[in-house]
């Protein structure tokens, strides 16, 4: 049996795969909320190759919100983990020494508490996925729910994501611990806003808001790795570049970007020379993304699973699907934004086609499908609105959102069942249960959905006619046959 990936056995994996930092050597300066493999491929290597060329107490103490699994995994190979970066050309491995510490929220919230009332900890980073933020998707208002009132109004220890921030935050004017950055890096829209706009409003009902305002500042970022989950042969392949087994290995494309809004009150890591672009305002980075990337994946996404494909290289291809893609990027999402400064929106788009095609990566179309209703509005739902605002009829966006009206009915398009992981599964299930079985019946019944559609959108007769019409050829002929018809 190969022995476990842990300090020890570091010094037999290959010279070249090694941490660039000594693993364990840097004090902790970061808590990192939410240990999912995207953490561990993106923030976590800028992090080493950031503390690499230029020093600094930057290491990260990572902290999983639920699951203990990966904490437990960690803690067994001495906080060491690798990522295997795949190029259809081959693949090479790194390990990783950037954690200095693990905690589990779940099972242990006030010793994560009492970590946010560090003086050390500086900057907590966050990517706890879209439904964490405890807001409403259409409109980022706040929602308080049970979990979220209770956090706040009772001394049981804190449940939620929010509920954890606050009472830290709380805990750490106590400490008179100083000023902290509160980052997130979820892919939401305005990400720096949306977190400023859940802690004020936590800060209002806590008393906390003169010194949340003196004291806590929430730079945005646009984060971008394609990182799937990983599998079997994820573990199966890190063994064997490794000659070690490492139960958190993860992988990834090569392309990895990360653009920060530096606004650091006490300080970051010197990210700029891992490859981050530091600069005064992300939002258009970020808009781009969402848009002709995620929003593209979210298509590339439901309609490859309508017709049956596994993965996201598999659906791309099927024949037309790369022409409807192009035409959403240059007629819909292209004309509802302003790129950054040096770049256009289809060339943008031409990169992100590449980057799905990567057959190395094995990215499945329903792990892109899942939590729907959190995306969409961001995604998809964003570039319909600026477009109408403008008088143009977005027939592409349209029918992407037809296709997950499809999806979320639980068949592909020969019948196969496909899964309805959302926080919002029980809503849709139940408004298609009573709704009448015709395309019109399903989107109108979609539609109502507010968190999801806003009323403008909603009311929209436009938009509704166009998903008709898209929904009606999806259920006629499938999305194989719709999408050759339609390029
Ligand atoms: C994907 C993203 O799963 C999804 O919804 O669209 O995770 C995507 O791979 C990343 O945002 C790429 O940066």
């Amino acid at each position: 049996m190969t022995d476990l990936l842990d300090l020890q056995s570091l010094a037999r994996v290959p010279a070249d795969a090694r941490p660039r930092i000594a693993p364990g050597e840097a004090g902790a300066g970061i808590v990192h909320l939410g240990v999912g493999a995207f953490h561990r491929a993106h923030q976590a290597v800028f992090t080493e190759d950031a503390m690499a060329a230029a020093g600094g107490d930057w290491g990260i103490v990572a902290v999983a919100p639920r699951s203990t699994s990966v904490v437990d995994a960690l803690r067994a190979q001495d906080r060491l983990f690798s990522v295997t970066t795949l190029a259809p050309a081959g693949r090479s491995i790194r390990v990783i020494g950037s954690f200095a510490g693990l905690r589990h929220a779940a099972g242990d919230p006030e010793a994560v508490v009492q970590l946010l009332a560090d003086p050390a900890i500086r900057i907590v980073t966050l990517t706890v996925t879209e439904k964490a933020y405890c807001m409403d998707p259409a409109t980022g208002r706040v929602l308080l729910d049970d979990a979220l009132r209770a956090d706040l109004g009772t001394d049981r220890p804190p449940q939620t994501v929010p509920g954890l921030l606050i009472r830290g935050l709380i805990a750490r004017r106590r400490a008179g611990a100083g000023p902290i950055a509160l980052v997130s890096c979820d892919n939401l829209p305005a990400n720096g806003h949306r977190l400023r706009s859940l802690v004020e409003h936590l800060a209002d009902l806590t008393s906390m808001s003169g010194w949340v305002s003196e004291n806590v500042t929430f730079p945005g970022t646009m984060v971008d790795r394609i990182v799937p989950a990983s599998t079997a042969e994820t573990l199966a392949v890190a063994a064997a570049e490794l000659g070690a087994r490492d139960e958190a290995a993860v992988s990834a494309e090569p392309y990895t970007q990360w653009v920060i809004e530096d606004d650091f009150p006490a300080g970051r890591p010197a990210w700029d020379r891992a490859g981050a672009v530091l600069t005064g305002d992300p939002r258009p980075w970020e808009r781009i993304k969402l848009r002709s990337l995620n929003g593209v994946h979210s298509a590339t996404a439901y309609l490859g699973a309508l017709a049956g494909k596994d993965t996201i290289a598999e659906a791309l291809t099927l024949p037309g699907l790369g022409t409807v893609l192009r035409k959403f990027i240059a007629e819909d999402v292209a004309p509802s934004l302003v790129p950054p400064d040096g770049i256009t929106t289809v060339e943008y788009g031409e990169q992100v086609l590449e980057r799905f095609a990567n057959p190395a990566l094995g990215h499945t179309t329903v792990q892109v499908a899942m939590d729907g209703s959190q995306k969409l509005p961001q995604r998809v739902l964003d570039t319909i609105l600026d477009r109408r605002r403008a008088g143009a009829t977005p027939r592409w966006g349209a029918l992407v959102v037809a296709a997950w009206m499809r999806f979320v009915q639980g068949s592909t398009d020969a019948g196969r069942p496909l899964p309805l992981n959302d926080p919002l599964a029980e809503t849709i299930r139940a408004r298609l249960a009573s709704a009448p079985d015709t395309p019109a019946g399903v989107v109108d019944a979609l539609l109502g959905i507010d968190a999801v559609f806003a009323p403008e959108l909603a009311g929209d007769d436009v938009i509704r006619v166009l998903l008709v019409e898209w929904l009606t050829e999806l259920d006629k002929h499938g999305a194989e046959t719709t999408l050759a018809g339609a390029a």
